[in-house]
């Protein structure tokens, strides 16, 4: 009996651990030519990809995911840039996810971004800056719901 609750205890904090956050490559990434690379990085540092599309955000899907930004002097021309082609969506999985994610991807300006991350590698600049991640679990669940349905879910 006691040795079974234990294990329960560990399974538990094992879930715990795990989190997920949401990404998108985006359009500047796939016209570059980038998908590829920039998924691999992503799985080589842990991610599990839970979900994923290929898609094109419409200028309503746009405004909305960005709504934080609407009142920032870039607002429409990030709306302008995020529908401007196809992007990839994706949940991701592994522990820590949203701040290891954030780290993989480095700082939104490419110049300030670490050595190695996404970002330096392959953004353009500060606005064309190849990936999108969540900020914290619970913009990661509000972004993932609003791309993904519990079906397309895995
Ligand atoms: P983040 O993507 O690193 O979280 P945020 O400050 O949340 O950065 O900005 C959201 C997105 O808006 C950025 O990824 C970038 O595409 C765009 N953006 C942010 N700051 C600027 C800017 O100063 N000029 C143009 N676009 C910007
Ligand atoms: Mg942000």
């Amino acid at each position: 009996m006691k040795c079974l609750s234990l294990r329960k205890i560990i399974v538990k904090t094992n879930k715990m651990a795990t989190n997920r956050t949401f990404t998108m490559l985006k359009p500047d990434a796939i016209e570059n030519g980038h998908m590829g690379k920039i998924l691999d990085m992503i799985i080589e540092a842990g991610f599990d990809i839970k979900a994923m599309k290929y898609t094109r955000l419409t200028e309503d899907q746009a405004k909305k995911f960005y709504e934080v930004h609407a009142e920032r002097p870039f607002y429409g021309e990030l709306v302008e840039y995020m529908t401007s082609g196809p992007i990839v969506a994706a949940i991701l999985e592994k522990d820590n996810a949203v701040a290891d994610f954030r780290a993989l991807i480095g700082a939104t300006d490419p110049a300030e971004a670490a050595d190695g991350t996404i970002r330096k590698l392959y953004a353009e600049s500060k606005g064309r800056n190849a990936t999108h991640g969540s900020d914290s679990d619970e913009n990661a669940q509000i972004e993932s719901d609003f791309h993904f349905s519990a079906a397309e879910i895995f």
